[in-house]
């Protein structure tokens, strides 16, 4: 049997680069080798308010996106979270397992609470939801960026704690990172990485973003005092548009910009993302052009999966004692 591969990505607004070097791009890659269930995760989108009309176009834009980006449907699995319900069930089962003190060091949840003026219980739920999403298929790997690490360690920890209250039930799934762009930074502010619900104009590079404004955005990145790259000592906006560079097109070394001056380089790093862009932005039209293709893709998805659900959640429930027919 081939190892499982689960991973999700939230539709709470415009997918950006970082999504894509850090978990789609390596998605794609990998996708052939496992069993793969790409997910849109829904459930963990609303923790933070989300326009009921804009979500709905959301999950159906991500799914597309997925596609787009390479994940071949006939190949793996792309679901919604919440038109399965395993998730939702086994989240519960979870929560009455997962001490209060390991949610609260979370250091996402002390973020978000920071910048939230009511924090709903969902925020502090959210590692025990991204447990279960991957705990219910028995899933071995999971390839996400690096932001995400912690909630990993969190599911194998809590997985472990399960396994040893009831008894040997869930597979401990390992991180999968890209070996190139596990963490891209904002371009307005290097310091922060780059995501989805920073919404200021020059902060992300939409998967969707028309070239010249990719141009733009590129050549209003933050970088330092310095004029020319110097790859010994490159300062952190300088850094991040070079991994994106080189994630973008392997072809460009640390060798060949040495010495390139910055605004050089920035239009190197904007044809390289422009380029990386192009195919993904084509098949995107492609693929929404007839809008009931996505639906009936994720309608196949979900058929796909649900033995696997029904039966992770009928032995969890055996395990914990509840009743199961
Ligand atoms: N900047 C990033 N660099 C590399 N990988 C990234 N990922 C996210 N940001 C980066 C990876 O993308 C997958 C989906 O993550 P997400 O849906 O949580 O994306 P986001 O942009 O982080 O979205 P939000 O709504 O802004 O979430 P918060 O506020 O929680 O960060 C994951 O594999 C993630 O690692």
């Amino acid at each position: 049997m081939r190892a499982r591969v689960f991973s999700g990505i939230q539709p709470s607004g415009q997918l950006h680069i970082g999504n894509y070097l850090g978990a789609l791009k390596n998605w794609a890659e990998i996708q052939g080798r496992y069993e793969s269930i790409f997910c849109i995760v829904d459930l963990h989108a609303i923790t933070v308010y989300q326009s009921p009309a804009e979500l709905s176009k959301k999950i159906r834009e991500t799914a597309a996106l997925f596609v787009a980006a390479g994940i071949d449907p006939e190949q793996s699995s792309i679901v919604v979270q919440s038109s399965i319900s395993g998730h939702a069930e086994l989240a519960w089962l979870l929560t009455c397992v997962a001490p209060l003190g390991w949610l609260q060091r979370m250091t996402q949840f002390k973020s978000k609470a920071e910048k939230q003026e009511t924090i709903g219980d969902g925020i502090l739920q959210y590692p025990v939801l991204m447990a279960a999403d991957i705990l219910l298929y028995q899933a071995s790997i999971v390839p996400v960026g690096e932001d995400q690490s912690q909630h990993l360690e969190f599911t194998r920890d809590l997985a472990q704690r399960f396994n040893s209250l009831y008894g040997e039930t869930f597979v401990m799934p390992a991180t999968n990172l890209p070996a190139v762009g596990a963490r891209i930074m904002g371009l307005d502010d290097p310091a922060q990485k780059m995501s989805k619900s920073e919404t200021s104009a020059g902060h992300a590079i939409g998967l969707l973003d028309e070239p010249k404004a990719i141009q733009k955005k590129i050549a209003r990145a933050t970088t330092d005092s310095q004029s020319a790259v110097d790859p010994g000592s490159m300062g952190p906006g300088i850094a991040n548009l070079f991994t994106i560079a080189q994630a973008c097109d392997g072809s460009i070394t640390k060798d060949r910009v040495a010495g390139m001056r910055y605004g050089d380089f920035k239009k190197l790093v904007a044809e390289a993302v422009i380029a990386r862009l192009e195919p993904i932005q084509r098949r995107y039209r492609e693929i929404t052009d007839d809008p009931s293709h996505i639906d009936q893709l994720l309608e196949a998805g979900k058929e796909r999966v649900l033995p696997i659900t029904h039966d992770t959640v009928a032995k969890v429930k055996r395990a914990m004692g509840l009743f199961v027919r």
